[in-house]
């Protein structure tokens, strides 16, 4: 890149053309929304007071309980993470064979998959919600189909009519990655007991946190049973182990994070809308760039975008290499699709093209209570800029170098470049 003492006047105002990045300490998707500091560290250290700091411990149960209210469950199981959650979920189940899920999702939903050594099915999504296609199910479920793992991406909810009328006939499990959908609505009612059990996160990413954490929420009293021991050992006693479990526990710190976040959750959410509304006001017009809308349920945790390269005048991983340059890091979640990456490429799988044409074409914008209102202008007007000046960005690109930034490895530069018809020569 060019230093700034040698600009030239007409050149856009971007750091790719030298300028000053417009964020000096980078926007990140993700940065975590924290609770109450007091009431962790006073719930943290009545907990070390105690001795007592995980395995099932009384703050655990109260998080257990505030989750159970929160989502309208009979049941509420904490766990150490959502990928744990899963697993023991579709484990407890019994399910067997093929698992029909979206690849348009986090990695984990389908590791579950294939660490049950189950076999994964994956169905394209509906372009709407970006959540499983129910079309697309009805046309893979079978014979073998051991259970349906449906996600319900960004704050919007799965068909769960569609596809709980498709479980019902055919007799099998229906569970939902919940992950993301925590405080979510879908018709008045809470996300949390759809299916035969929903499964959410509580990463620190996530609109709640426990810095790692997850739960399962379920009505089935059974199950919850059988949850609460797998997920410790298996153990029902102190030292009878009378099913196959693992260590799937939330450790006390954990749950007071959760406790002290809870009561405001409702301020983050209502930050959150107001953030995904400023944002759509401020972006409205840019062409090729359109704001996916946000259902009226949503938790509002994502801002998640369209770009259209034709009319944009970039791709998509060209904008997200200019905005990189700014400290603006917006992801890709999900490129390029489960389908596509190592553990799964060679899965036997439809063609999925909305799911390929999504990965190709969405991103994320930074949100999230650490995102202030002036930033989401200057990230609007830096999007702007870029479909302003996309040719001489693109043109810029082609001499460009891979940034030493985290998201930015030369793999994920090249495949910018490439669809640029730019061929990168190392
Ligand atoms: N199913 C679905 C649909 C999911 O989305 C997820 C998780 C799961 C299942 C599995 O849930 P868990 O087993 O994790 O409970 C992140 C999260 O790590 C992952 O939990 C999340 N989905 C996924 C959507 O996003 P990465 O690899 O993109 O995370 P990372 O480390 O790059 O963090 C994202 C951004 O957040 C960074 O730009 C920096 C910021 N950050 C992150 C952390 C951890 C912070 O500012 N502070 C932090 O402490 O996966």
């Amino acid at each position: 890149m060019s230093s700034p003492t040698h600009r030239s006047p007409a050149e856009p105002d971007l750091a790719l053309f030298g300028r000053t990045p417009r964020f000096a300490a980078p926007l990140h998707v993700g940065r975590p929304n924290l609770g109450d500091r007091a009431t962790f560290l006073r719930l943290t250290g009545e907990a070390l007071d105690r001795l007592w700091l995980t395995n099932n411990g009384p703050l655990v149960r109260e998080f257990e309980e505030a989750v159970a209210r929160e989502t309208g469950a009979r049941h509420c199981i904490a766990v150490a993470n959502a990928t744990l959650g899963l697993l023991l979920t579709l484990k407890a189940l019994g399910v067997r064979g093929e698992v029909i899920l979206p690849s348009f999702t986090f990695v984990a939903t389908a590791n579950v998959v294939s660490w049950l050594g189950l076999t994964p099915r994956f169905a394209d999504i509906d372009p709407a919600t970006g959540c499983l296609d129910p079309d697309h199910v009805e046309r893979l479920v079978g014979e073998d189909t051991g259970a349906i793992l449906g996600v319900h991406l960004w704050g919007s909810v799965c068909d769960v009519d569609a596809l709980g009328e498709i479980a019902d006939r055919r007799g099998i499990p229906l569970v939902f990655d919940a992950a993301q959908a925590f405080a979510v609505r879908h018709q008045g009612r809470p996300v949390g007991t759809f299916g035969t059990a929903e499964v959410f996160s509580f990463h620190a990413t996530k609109v709640l946190n426990t810095f790692e954490g997850g739960a399962i929420t379920t009505n089935d009293d059974r199950l919850a049973n059988t949850l609460s021991k797998m997920r410790n050992f298996g153990f029902v006693g102190a030292d009878r182990v009378a099913i196959d479990g693992l260590n799937a526990k939330m450790s006390e710190p954990c749950a007071a994070m959760g406790l002290a976040s809870l009561p405001g959750l409702g301020d983050i959410i209502a930050a959150n809308r107001a953030m995904d509304a400023r944002y759509r006001e401020a972006l409205a017009g840019i062409p090729g760039f359109d704001p996916v809308p946000s259902p009226p349920g949503s938790n509002f945790h994502y801002l998640v975008a369209e770009v259209d390269q034709q009319t944009f005048g970039l791709s998509r991983d060209a904008l997200l290499y200019a905005l990189h340059t700014e400290g603006v890091f917006a992801r890709r979640y999900y490129y390029p699709g489960c389908h596509r990456t190592a553990p799964f490429q060679s899965a036997d799988t439809d063609p999925l093209p909305v799911t390929e044409a999504m990965g190709r074409r969405i991103l994320q914008l930074p949100t999230g209570t650490s995102v202030t209102a002036d930033e989401v202008d200057e990230i609007a007007r830096l999007v702007r800029a870029c479909h302003e000046h996309a040719p001489a960005i693109a043109e810029r690109l082609k001499t460009a170098r891979p940034l030493n930034f985290p998201y930015q490895s030369l793999a994920f530069y090249e495949a910018a470049m490439a669809r640029e018809g730019v061929k990168v020569t190392r």
